[in-house]
């Protein structure tokens, strides 16, 4: 699906708009900062970066009341609009967009902008929780970086502001890793939807390996499919990637989360990936260290590091 030379578009997505903890826009900076940019040259990608982040903050108006439960719904909408666009026109030159957050509500942008041009995606998505499948009725929080799965797969209807976003994602097309804090709400919508959901119950069961094997066997059968691949890091245990917003114990070791990335890698699939949740902001000076190593080796073994 990409053209030659690899050419890998990373985008920066300062923006925590969808939750509330500040410093999460940090994220990007500080993984560009430890050296992703030449790490995946020395990778042999042609890397595009445009310098300056298309800076998201400046679309956040001063303004943004509630609407309904929604927190920031304007916020949200303008930004993952203006990414949506910044990923369609880079799946459009046949770049893989690596879009680096950033709070989980800009997927979707992200995936809206793959979709675009991919018609036949297939997401997998990890994380510690169902993301943010939450309707924007079932949300308790309100925080939209719950709900983007809800957007993408049209279970809000149409709602303001996100008239913008149709749904282009299809349950069978979506499959989760990692999930170990489902809200109630969202067990009901993966049950009704018949989503595949891989729970660290089942990565215990049967081992990262035949987990991915399975995942890929439900969402893209005979491997024809592009994949976007949506990484929480809070799909890793704490102790592994401690920097993140809503960190849940019992999570993806460090091995289980770099062997779906080596095992999407090797598909030759992935035309997009996000890497989301860093906040530079939690932690002390160590765990930021170590979530940012951790997300750069996440995304490098994504786009085809292999240890031997
Ligand atoms: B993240 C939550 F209630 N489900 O809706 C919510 F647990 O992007 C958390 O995965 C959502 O980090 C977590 O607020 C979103 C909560
Ligand atoms: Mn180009
Ligand atoms: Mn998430
Ligand atoms: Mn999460």
């Amino acid at each position: 699906f990409l053209k030659d030379p690899n050419t890998v578009s990373v985008i920066g997505v300062d923006f925590s708009g969808g939750q509330p903890k500040a410093g999460v826009d940090q994220g990007p900076f500080q993984l560009i900062q430890f050296g992703l940019l030449d790490q995946l040259k020395e990778l042999g990608w042609e890397v595009e970066f445009d310098g300056s982040f298309p800076n998201y903050k400046k679309l956040v108006p001063a303004q943004d009341p509630a609407i309904g439960k929604m927190k920031q719904p304007k916020s949200v909408s303008n930004v993952t609009r203006a990414l949506s666009q910044h990923v369609a026109a880079y799946a459009k030159q046949r770049h893989l967009a690596l879009t680096l957050g950033g709070d989980h509500s800009i997927a979707i942008g992200t995936i809206s902008g793959t979709a675009e041009v991919y018609d036949d995606l297939c997401v997998i998505w990890v994380d510690a929780h169902a993301q943010d499948i939450n309707t924007i009725d079932s949300t308790d929080s309100g925080n939209l970086h719950g709900c983007p799965l809800s957007f993408l797969l049209g279970l809000n209807g149409e709602v303001h502001p996100f008239e913008w976003v149709s749904p282009c994602l299809t349950p069978d097309r979506l499959v989760y890793i990692g999930l170990r804090d489902v809200d109630a709400p969202e067990k009901k919508i993966l049950r009704e939807l018949g989503i595949k959901a891989f729970s660290m119950h089942e990565v215990d069961r049967y081992g990262i390996g035949k987990v991915v094997e399975m995942a890929l066997d439900h969402v893209n059968p005979n491997r024809t499919r592009p994949i976007h691949l949506s990484f929480d890091v809070d799909a890793l245990d704490p102790t592994v990637a401690p920097a993140t917003g809503t960190p849940v114990r019992g999570g993806l070791s460090f091995r289980e989360g770099h062997y779906i990335c080596e095992a999407v890698a090797e598909t030759g699939l992935l035309v997009a990936m996000d890497l989301v949740e860093v906040n530079p902001a939690l932690g002390d000076d160590s765990g930021l260290l170590q979530t940012v190593t951790v997300g750069c080796s996440l995304a490098r073994c994504a786009l085809g590091e292999t240890l031997l």
